[in-house]
């Protein structure tokens, strides 16, 4: 079996509902996924939800209901988001299902074998929102926030497990050295490689005043620490423990793409379980930025959560993955607000790639009976254009290497830029007048073609605007038989193809809420 490339997701807590912060990661997993495929590569995209854990367990039993009640309810809200969204993940991993359990015990079983778990007593802070312990330090900055800021916390004196992270101190840093991708982008790795030479203190894996969770093997009044339990998923979802074969063709995981608050989680104790249980190391961890929402923090309390259903039904789901993806360098945060989306939905979409597509499918029914004309002789900036736009391929492939969707974005839209000018200067609308025959069929082939272009190179963001143009340019070959050379081959439009103009793809925001 060749090696699938394999990108992940966080697995998303159920006790909360998908916010923007939740979609964010998901649609550009998603358009890495799509991109791959794209490129012919055999693909893995797995995304699912973290059920376990004290917080889900008091969510529960507030709401009067059982851990799996609240699971199973919650879960749909984050499955149907794939719908809404578009989002094409061959899997979901729920952290409640028996494949996980059994790939939780092995890999607890393979790290206790390896002399890395002891029993002991763990006296400490515990951070619930987070499931996180922190140390007293951290602890002293909480208590100097102001009550309303400050997160729960609890002191924690139990018997536990313990994994010994303080023995993989100079193995991950010599990781992180071998590997300097391995963390991304670079400035998140200076702040783990400095945590890290900080010193690893052993880390409690093990809990035993509470139940929701999975039983440690052979001691099951202890259950196994949440994260320990939900970065195992990804493992689990690639066929671990049960399918030897077809884990060794998906594993390691290519990208695991995360917020920057869980970015420790995986790039310090994940690559140490592993190291302990002798399983190769995933690729890339990818840590991007956080929203905040009209200037402000995110939070429930504010009531200023975005809803990505909400979205979706407001702009579209093309338009909200635009926006996100498009807005800030993925890596750094970002400040969502309304008038941003409404100005990159009127600018680069309405008047940008809009316009374009409608005013030459409309030329096309105008002036050519609505077919695409064979060209005449190209002129010189027929060959500029023909040269933009196959530099454009090698540049949104140079971004989509970096992870870089804002560049890739950027590119494209330069790219419809330079043909939107490229109208203007030809003013095929002259040319009809003056009966410039072959000069206005050179250059109405030479914007279908470009608008061919962009069509594939859109496709890994706004999936559903890229097939609608596809569509109407006529072509007669489906979609998702293209692959990513065919966007620089001269015959992708084909001369005689039939075009239908269609309604606007991007209604300018005013003109929908009128
Ligand atoms: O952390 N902007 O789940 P989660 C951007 N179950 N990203 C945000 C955000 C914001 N305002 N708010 C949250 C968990 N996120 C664990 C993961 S993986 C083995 C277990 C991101 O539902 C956050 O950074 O609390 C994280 O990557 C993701 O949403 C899930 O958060």
């Amino acid at each position: 079996m060749s090696k699938a490339f394999y990108v992940t997701t966080p697995i998303y807590y159920v006790n909360d509902v998908p916010h923007i912060g939740h979609a964010y990661t998901t649609i550009a997993a998603d358009a890495i996924a799509r991109y791959r495929r794209l490129k012919g590569d055999d693909v893995f995209f797995l995304t699912g939800t973290d059920e376990h854990g004290l917080k889900i367990e008091r969510t529960a039993e507030a709401n009067g209901e059982k851990p799996i009640e609240l699971a199973d309810r919650v879960v749909k809200r984050f499955q149907n988001l794939s719908q809404v969204l578009n989002i094409t993940n061959d899997d979901f991993i729920r952290t409640t299902e028996k494949r996980h359990e059994r790939s939780v015990v092995e890999i607890f079983k393979r790290i206790e074998h390896a002399g890395d778990i002891y029993l002991d007593e763990y006296e400490g802070w515990y951070d619930v929102r987070n499931e996180a312990f922190i140390t007293d330090t951290q602890y002293e900055e909480i208590m100097e926030l102001p009550q309303e800021k400050r997160p729960l916390i609890e002191r924690v004196k139990e018997e536990s497990y313990f994994f010994r992270l303080s023995r993989y101190q100079d193995r991950l840093l010599e990781h992180y050295r071998k590997f300097p991708g391995f963390v991304q982008p670079g400035y998140r790795l200076n702040e783990v490689v400095r945590f890290v030479e900080g010193g690893l203190k052993d880390l409690s894996v093990s809990r035993t005043t509470f139940n929701w969770g999975i039983p440690v093997p052979g001691n099951p009044r202890h259950v196994i620490y949440v994260w320990f339990d939900a970065l195992t998923n990804y493992i689990t979802a690639a066929g671990f423990p049960d399918d030897p074969e077809r884990f060794a063709g998906i594993w390691p995981a290519d990208i695991h793409l995360v917020g920057k608050d869980i970015l420790r989680f995986h790039a310090v104790f994940w690559p140490a379980f592993l190291m302990s249980a002798n399983i190769p190391l995933p690729k890339t961890v990818f840590a991007h930025g956080w929203w905040t929402v009209e200037g402000e923090k995110m939070s429930k309390s504010l009531g200023n959560v975005v809803d990505p259903y909400q979205m979706a039904d407001e702009f579209g789901a093309d338009v909200f993955r635009y926006f996100l993806l498009r807005e800030i360098p993925f890596g750094q945060d970002g400040d969502f607000s309304k008038n941003a989306i409404v100005s990159r939905v009127n600018g680069d979409l309405a008047n940008g790639l809009g316009n374009l597509v409608s005013r030459t499918l409309g030329m096309l029914e105008r002036y050519r009976g609505g077919k695409i004309p064979a060209p005449g002789p190209p002129g010189g900036s027929e060959n500029s254009i023909h040269d933009a736009a196959l530099s454009l391929i090698g540049q949104v492939d140079e971004a989509m290497t970096e992870t870089a969707f804002h560049k890739a974005l950027g590119a494209i839209w330069e790219f419809i830029a330079l043909v939107n000018r490229y109208v203007d200067e030809e003013a095929p609308w002259t040319l009809a007048k003056e009966k410039k025959e072959e000069r206005l069929d050179t250059v109405l082939f030479t914007i279908s073609r470009s608008i061919g272009v962009v069509s594939i190179l859109i496709h890994p963001f706004m999936p559903s605007s890229s097939e609608e143009i596809w569509k109407r340019l006529g072509s007669t070959e489906p979609f998702s038989s293209l692959r990513l050379p065919d966007a620089g081959d001269p015959g992708l439009i084909k001369p005689g193809q039939a075009v239908v103009k269609g309604s606007s793809l991007f209604p300018r925001y005013e003109e929908k809420t009128r």
